[in-house]
């Protein structure tokens, strides 16, 4: 995409199930965006670049997701002041790359979400991106809207026809 605005990386093709969903919801409130696979570990100076060129090639957010040991994230972070927001990307039981994620030291701030939660990573991105440029917030107000339209029009319908109906669909 020209002029990606939101830099969505990843560790690992393996990874892209989950972070599929940050181009997705970008791609819905037409954000444009780039996706790339950047490992901190096997790739460490690509990574290096990617995060240290991404301003000055007009990437205003970055969005990056990694599971394991996940260095991805707050490694970027330290590479670069642009804003990052990290997906933890849980496969196993364990949490390990929650943790690592949030353990990040005083000075370097990086937006951890919940595990998985590559939809609301692009949403803060939106948030942030919606700050300077008017269009895009009213786009994101209509989102809230229709949001809070859907569940008042769910409850009407639990109230007029019982909660079955909901549940039989
Ligand atoms: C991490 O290691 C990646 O983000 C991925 O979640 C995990 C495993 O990578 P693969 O072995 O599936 O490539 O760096």
């Amino acid at each position: 995409m020209s002029n990606p605005l939101v830099g969505i990386i990843m560790g690992s093709d393996s990874d892209l199930d989950i972070m599929s969903a940050a181009a997705k919801t970008l791609d819905e409130f037409g954000v444009a965006n780039e996706v790339r696979i950047v490992s901190a570990h096997r790739t460490p100076d690509e990574m290096a670049d990617y995060a240290k060129s991404a301003e000055e090639r007009g990437i205003k957010v970055i969005i990056a997701g990694a599971g394991g040991s996940a260095h991805l994230p707050g490694m970027t972070a330290s590479e670069t002041t642009l804003p990052v927001i990290a997906i933890p990307i849980r496969k196993s039981e364990s949490h390990e790359a929650f943790w690592s994620n949030i353990k990040m030291p005083p000075g370097i701030p990086l937006a951890t979400m919940p595990e998985n939660s590559a939809r609301n990573g692009a949403l803060l991105a939106v948030r942030i991106l919606a700050l300077n440029d008017p269009q895009l917030a009213r786009k994101y107000s209509d989102f809230v809207a229709k949001q809070r339209d859907e569940v008042l029009d769910k409850d009407a319908q639990l109230q007029s026809k019982g909660w079955e109906s909901i549940l039989n669909g």
